[in-house]
């Protein structure tokens, strides 16, 4: 094994940064005692064989005791706040019963994972309204990652995941168990989803006075549904798979002593090598997956967490077994396929700021397919950021149905850990983004910046994955029967509905 580099900058532009918004909203350091860092129970299948996995998954209202006093009320997936996490095994067929208790309209969309559209993944095609339930069957076919399962309601997706509607999802496979990566969930691997919230009167949360069309953050920050959360660190090596769930902020992560630590995978799997850094950025959606190894310390010792400079979890260290497993400088292949001879290079400009957001100059329709790609091919993307550097924003690029390839930044080779598989990339203002995009299912998708309220707002598009031998006819749903649907449910008339993204 050779001595690799060690990275120590975040590789954003820096004056692009949240921290430059009129809007920004620094985190603060909680006041409350530290509380043990919740661990997501594993969601229990309602049955497994050798070759299928049936689940229930269900949105539920709930409470949660986040600061001491008054409990908070919060929505989840199978528990009161965030969820429980889902296990797929790569190569089993998923069967899911999709149960909404809310008392309004959702979706459910699974993040990061290749399957059909616009139903299957969720997005605003698919509403499951309240007290129904609805099922969905696919071949879980990709490579071992830390993927999502969010709301995706158009336009009230910031407002449901603010609520609380995300959690994670594990997808394994026999190559990720062949490697020397800690993997006892919960003890040595373990979810990290970051998160941040404001507490107003009696500990609840106010989507819609907080609510800035730029994005809605608290002073906060949550992490696992913990407020001020601690971990308990009982072996040397330690698995944290950190998933940016937050509405808008970007963590600038760093540990004490600038504790190096090694990322092995991004958004859609393992990364070809590890990466070593000691400060990384993630925008919204991203998910990093990190070893750090805390052989350094001793019991009794902590190492905390920031985010910039505002310490967000710590680790209490305790008595742990030596473990001096390196970890080989390959560790997967990634898919790199030829781009298809003669296919057209798509191009998306992400354009404005605030209410005037828009993608492709246009806002989202959802009647409208703005793009298509032929299954089968593999095309370039090209992501722009038309924002000017000094008064702009990192937009986190996200496209359904696909992991893809980063492959230049204006022309540049993408960051060091940009060279696996990922399905949302950050793109700087006046910066574009090359992508090698593939997919392997039929469907509409949408593709959209993943700063949540821009994505209400109407930054984002759909596109269609056609197979000119077998044409389909998608019903796609419209604006005016979803707001019907949310008037009555709210019980009050449409105009008097108060989702913001609405007037887009
Ligand atoms: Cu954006």
């Amino acid at each position: 094994m050779s001595e690799r580099k060690v990275y120590t900058d975040y590789f954003f532009d820096e004056p692009a940064y949240n921290t430059h918004d009129g809007g920004f909203v620094p985190l603060e350091e909680p006041k409350t005692p530290q509380q043990p860092l919740k661990i997501p129970e594993l969601l229990k299948p309602d049955k497994e064989t050798d070759t299928d996995m049936y689940y229930t998954v269900i949105a539920q209202t709930g409470e949660a005791q986040l600061m001491p006093g008054k409990k908070t009320k919060t929505w989840g997936y199978n528990t009161d706040l965030l969820g429980k996490t889902i296990l797929f095994k790569k190569g089993k067929m998923i069967h899911i019963t999709l149960k909404n208790e809310l008392p309004e309209l959702t979706t459910f969309h699974w993040h990061g994972l290749n399957v059909p559209g616009p139903i299957t993944d969720g997005g605003c095609h698919a509403p499951v309204y309240p007290g129904e339930s609805t099922q969905i069957d696919f071949k879980c076919d990709q490579v071992a990652a830390t993927l999502w399962l969010h709301a995706h309601p158009c336009p009230a997706t910031a407002e449901h995941v603010w609520k609380g509607l995300a959690t994670a999802v594990v997808v394994k496979d026999d190559v990720e168990a062949a490697l020397p990566f800690p993997r006892n969930y919960g003890v040595d691997d373990i979810p990290v989803i970051l998160q941040d919230r404001r507490f107003h009167e009696d500990n609840q949360w106010d989507y819609m006075a907080d609510y800035d069309p730029d994005g809605v953050q608290g002073p906060t920050a949550m992490i696992n549904g913990t407020i001020n959360p601690y971990f308990d660190v009982t072996t040397q090596r330690l698995r944290l798979r950190f998933l940016d769930g937050a509405n808008r902020r970007e963590w600038r992560l760093h540990f004490s002593d600038n504790l190096k630590f090694t990322q092995i995978a991004s958004d859609g799997g393992i990364l070809p090598e590890p990466v070593d850094f000691t400060h990384l950025m993630l925008t919204c959606a991203e998910r990093a997956e990190v070893i750090v190894d805390f052989g350094q310390y001793k019991p009794g010792d902590e190492v905390t967490l920031f985010c910039d400079d505002v310490p967000i979890m710590r680790f209490r260290i305790h008595e742990f077994a030596p473990d001096n497993t390196t970890l080989p400088d390959h560790l997967v292949d990634i898919p790199d396929p030829d781009v298809t001879p003669g296919a057209p290079v798509h191009k998306v400009v992400m354009s404005g700021m605030d209410e005037e957001v828009m993608m492709n100059g246009k806002k989202f329709d959802m009647q409208r397919i703005d793009d298509k790609q032929k299954l089968g091919n593999v095309e370039y993307w090209d992501i722009s950021n038309t924002n000017d550097m000094s008064n702009g924003m990192v937009h986190p690029y996200h496209m359904h149905g696909t992991q893809f390839r980063v492959v230049s930044r204006n022309g540049h080779a993408p960051y060091p850990n940009e060279n696996g598989l990922k399905d949302t990339v950050g793109v700087n203002p006046g910066e574009t983004v090359r992508l090698k995009v593939w997919f392997n299912h039929l469907g509409v998708f949408m593709n959209h910046c993943h700063i949540i309220e821009h994505e209400d707002g109407g930054m984002m598009a759909q596109f269609e994955v056609y197979d000119p031998d077998h044409p389909k006819q998608y019903k796609l749903m419209d604006m005016d029967t979803l707001m019907n649907a949310f008037a009555k449910e709210r019980g009050v008339k449409v105009e008097d509905l108060n989702i913001p993204g609405m007037d887009m």
